[in-house]
């Protein structure tokens, strides 16, 4: 067995991951939610509703000024991650984990639903991942090592539905899977799978949820995102929360690890959290004691990531004010064609962000027990439960299929007779339903119905006992299947890309999809009318040198006056990561030690532009408190204005008894400022204060070794900040101490 584990300071090493799979057993099964910790102190803060801190993880970006806080919110967060590589999303998933995701979700290749049984190997995916064996034991391997690097338990997920169904149960049971979506209405209505055998299989497929303790999550969502209008179907879906609900506590899950795919039926310009908190408060009512799981509503989404993040943000506040369980995050990129990768990782952000934001708002806030709200949501629900009423009077479940009451665009009971509509004698596996032999015998842990193996000197309460235990108390009866295609494979793909794989990379390309697709994004913004825009930006690109060039998002600023653009396309190179010059990070203090400094023992400067210089703006932003100047620090200023000769600033030192001078000089025409530099250190020198007094020089020009050069202790140039003067000044007095010098 390798001992590899996750170094934090290096990349993930996917090959490590891959070596020895055959013998990887996942340590754990089951769901776990977080651990609330109310009254959490973190920092200078307390959190009303947050859970356990993650070890290490990467905080949002004020918190630099927080003490470096990442409190995380108490709802499980997803992210979807599924490339079409999953080598590839294992990189992904570690950042994912680090920006607070513990719900991975790995959406499947076009079409798996359709597979008639669990494929081996390792092939690429269109719009998700191949679920196989091998692909699933290396992420839950890898996630298990990410899980010890953050401290806290991630829960990999994946789906059970189509006609290979309890196949995927079993496997992802056996593989230590934490959860995943089985509904069998989502065969039924979306992928065409004949009803009888998606029903039956659902049977099979929820006993092996219930014995791996997985969280199971239904497909009401897809309801959303497939109806003309999708508040349209707000009655319905509760009516199909309600079949897969009671099903699966029926077969065995139970009610805590059921969880109803939520998705706020509106988006803005819809008055949406009107529409939409009636409907959740709704839906809380009916299905006490389920888990609520909160999804965007993607239906609405169109290819802008602020319009997203708003659709999101406003998502999760229904999701605060009644307690979802678990939130997911969605971001455009399918719209904008630009597959799951970064822009997921900061809806996880995002999710923490807003989440964290509204910690505590239901100590302040409640909703309210009458009036509209309540009204409203008891509307629906009677309008839930006339649909249920109907379909069992008209027959039940199968035969409200037939007569296409699902999906249809009316708001029941309004109809509109558009609903899909599936018959009981047709669709995928039709006809596969037989009844079992009475020699039938399954030897087999978590199967419904009989086991029948009395008849062989079996134990019906431990059926599998019969053959020494299942794969599923003895993972050493499973049959691993390394790869079958010698061509499509992940061996093949990290062959083609050794040289960009990290740790060791001796070269770097950019990537939005996978490893050294070289595609780049770039926003641009034209002075014209939408079409004009998109046709010049794919020119820009092309002309940038970008290939395969597509636009992915337009805006219109005004449908004249201009539309901002936003393109990806390809570069075809990569770079030599031993040929790139990596600057120097600038040598900075922490705010809190320069003050110390300054407080035990006090500074002034004298600072002036020089000679006819005056550019005063620059200098300002170094002094001044507002922008971070060196004020803030305590830093006694004593400000000369503008054009000030070096005479006179030399003098001033001297008066004021200044520890440092600050010169500024933006204009460098002749070398202008070089030489009033040089002509300050001169003075300076003249009045016997050189070796005492500190001087630095700065401006757009300075470059630092010219300043050097003609007599600055220090050059400052574009893109300084009072923290780098200051810190510059706090070290170089420290020094002049030691010397004795003062
Ligand atoms: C989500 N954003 O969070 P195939 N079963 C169910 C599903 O909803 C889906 C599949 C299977 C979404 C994920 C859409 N959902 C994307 C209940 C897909 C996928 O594509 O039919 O092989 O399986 O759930």
């Amino acid at each position: 067995m390798s001992n590899y584990w996750l170094d934090p300071n290096d990349n993930i090493d996917v090959r490590e991951i891959l070596k020895d799979l055959k013998d990887y057993r996942p340590r754990r099964r089951g769901w776990t939610w977080r651990t609330p910790e109310p009254g959490l102190t973190m920092g200078k803060f307390t959190y009303q509703d947050c859970s356990t801190p993650l070890k290490r993880g990467v905080p949002l970006p004020p918190a630099r000024f927080m003490d470096d806080v990442d409190p995380q919110p108490v709802q499980s967060i997803t992210t979807e991650i599924a490339s079409g590589r999953f080598e590839d999303d294992i990189r992904r998933m570690r950042m994912a984990a680090h920006h607070g995701a513990d719900h991975i979700m790995v959406i499947r290749t076009a079409g798996q639903s359709h597979f008639d049984g669990l494929i081996e190997g390792t092939p690429q995916g269109m719009g998700g991942v191949p679920i196989s064996r091998k692909q699933v034991r290396a992420q839950r391997k890898a996630l298990d090592m990410i899980e010890d690097e953050v401290g806290r338990p991630i829960n990999y997920h994946s789906y059970v539905s189509g006609v290979a169904g309890p196949d995927v149960a079993v496997m992802l049971a056996e593989e230590g899977v934490n959860g995943c979506h089985q509904d069998p209405q989502y065969n039924v209505i979306y992928r065409n799978i004949n009803m009888l055998r998606s029903f039956v299989d659902a049977c099979e497929s929820k006993k092996l949820i219930a014995w791996a303790d997985m969280a199971q999550i239904d497909g009401a969502h897809n309801a959303n995102a497939t109806a003309r209008d999708a508040w349209k179907v707000m009655p319905e879906l509760m009516v199909q929360h309600a079949i897969n609900a009671l099903f699966s506590y029926k077969a065995g899950i139970p009610k805590e690890n059921i969880c109803l795919s939520t998705v706020p039926p509106t988006a803005t310009p819809a008055p949406c959290v009107h529409m939409d908190l009636p409907y959740a408060v709704a839906l809380r009512d009916l299905f006490t004691g389920y888990r609520m799981r909160a999804q965007m509503n993607t239906k609405y989404i169109e290819s802008s990531t602020r319009e997203a993040t708003v659709t999101h943000v406003l998502n999760m506040l229904i999701s605060k004010l009644t307690s979802a369980d678990i939130q997911s995050t969605i971001t455009p990129d399918e719209g904008r064609n630009v597959p799951w990768h970064i822009y997921n990782i900061e809806a996880c952000d995002t999710a923490k962000q807003a989440l964290v934001g509204m910690d505590g708002l239901m100590d302040m806030v409640e909703l309210k027990q009458d009036g509209y709200l309540r009204e409203k949501a008891r509307e629906l629900k009677e309008r839930a439960v006339l649909f249920m009423e109907e379909m069992l009077t008209q027959g039940g479940y199968f035969h409200a299929v037939e007569e296409g009451m699902f999906v249809d665009s009316g708001m029941y009971p309004e109809r509109n007779g558009d609903g899909i509509a599936r018959r009981i004698d047709a669709g995928v596996g039709v006809g596969t339903i037989i009844e079992r032999a009475p020699d039938y015998m399954a030897p087999v842990t978590a199967h419904y119905g009989r086991n029948n193996v009395e008849q062989y000197g079996g134990d019906p309460k431990n059926p599998s006992a019969l053959i020494g235990g299942c794969t599923l108390e003895d993972p050493d009866k499973i049959v691993f299947i390394d790869e079958l295609d010698e061509e499509d494979n992940v061996n093949v793909r990290m062959a083609e890309t050794e040289e960009l794989r990290r740790p060791g990379a001796k070269k770097i390309k950019p990537e939005m999809e996978w490893l050294g697709d070289g595609v780049v994004m770039t926003t641009m913004f034209f002075p014209c009318e939408k079409k004009l825009a998109e046709a010049a930006a794919l020119e820009v690109g092309r002309r940038m040198g970008l290939q395969d060039v597509e636009v992915i998002s337009r805006e219109i600023m005004h449908p004249t006056e201009g539309t901002r653009i936003e393109i990806k396309g390809k570069v075809d190179f990569s770079l030599d990561v031993d040929s790139l010059v990596i600057p120097k990070e600038p040598d900075i203090m922490s705010d809190d030690e320069i003050r110390a400094d300054i407080e035990r023992r006090p500074m002034t400067v004298v600072a002036a532009t020089v000679g006819d210089d005056e550019h005063s703006v620059g200098l300002r932003e170094i002094i001044d408190i507002k922008h971070g100047g060196i004020e803030k620090y305590g830093i006694v200023v004593h400000y000369l204005g503008t054009s000030v000769t070096p005479e006179k600033l030399v003098n001033a030192a001297i008066e004021l008894n200044a520890d440092a001078i600050l010169a500024s000089t933006i204009i460098s025409h002749d070398d202008i400022h070089y030489k009033n530099i040089a002509l300050i250190h001169q003075l300076m020198v003249e009045a016997g204060i050189r070796d005492r007094v500190m001087f630095i020089a700065g401006g757009t020009q300075v470059t630092p070794e010219l300043a050097r050069e003609a007599g600055a202790d220090e050059g400052f140039g574009r893109g300084t900040h009072g923290v780098h003067d200051a810190t510059f000044l706090v070290k170089r007095r420290r020094e002049l101490e030691a010397k004795g010098i003062i």
